[in-house]
């Protein structure tokens, strides 16, 4: 038995669920898990739409499932599961008790890079969506904000935590990576989804 994997902390928050695995056990070394995943992974500089205009993301994804999504109006065609991809998802799977048959990647370039405040409540991904989410490399803020009251967190995600959404997250909160201002190295996430 690993002496540091640690079990998994239920974060306090209302409306929703948040589990936290700090230094999840991944099938791989994290660092090695960076390198091959910046790598190999076919990163796109993607556009989207906000409010009926095309602008480049603040980020590099690529997206892998067994299904095509929509992510604002952008339709995805995802790549075919990698093998190493089948074993990242493998552990969260195990973990999480979870079934996920998607995967989109972020790779946040450095502090300049980020991600708009958004739910992810696209319909194909049913009423509950459990979104498990993996940070590897610099560690950057998660943000969530409760869509009525405005009350907002600030979780730090390092290298190796994974962070499960469930319940009524979506519903409520908006979640986001805002840009920080002092320079931080690069960061990739990976929510593994469930498309229905
Ligand atoms: O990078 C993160 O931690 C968040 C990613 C995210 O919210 C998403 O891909 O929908
Ligand atoms: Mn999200």
């Amino acid at each position: 038995m690993d002496l540091f994997a640690s079990g998994p902390e239920r974060l306090p928050v209302q409306d929703g669920e948040l589990i936290l695995w700090r230094a999840f056990a991944l099938p791989l070394p994290s660092a090695e898990l960076f390198a091959r995943l910046q790598a190999e992974t076919p990163w796109r500089a993607e556009s989207i739409l906000v409010f009926g205009r095309r602008h480049l993301q603040p980020r590099l994804t690529a997206w892998y499932g067994d299904a095509g999504y929509t992510y604002s109006g952008l339709a995805l065609a995802p790549q075919p599961w990698t093998p190493l991809l089948q074993a990242v998802r493998a552990s969260v799977e195990a973990a999480t008790g979870l079934a996920f048959n998607s995967v989109l990647l972020n790779y946040y370039r450095d502090q300049r890079d980020s991600m708009g405040m958004h739910s992810d409540d696209e319909p194909e991904l049913g009423p509950m969506p459990q979104i498990a989410s993996l940070s590897l490399g610099a560690t950057r803020s998660f943000v969530l904000r409760h869509k009525r009251s405005g009350q907002t967190l600030r979780l730090p995600l390092a290298d190796g935590d994974l962070l499960l959404m469930a319940g009524p997250l979506q519903q409520h909160w908006q979640h986001g990576i805002h840009k920080a201002t002092r320079a931080l190295g690069p960061r990739l996430n990976l929510t593994f989804r469930l498309i229905r």
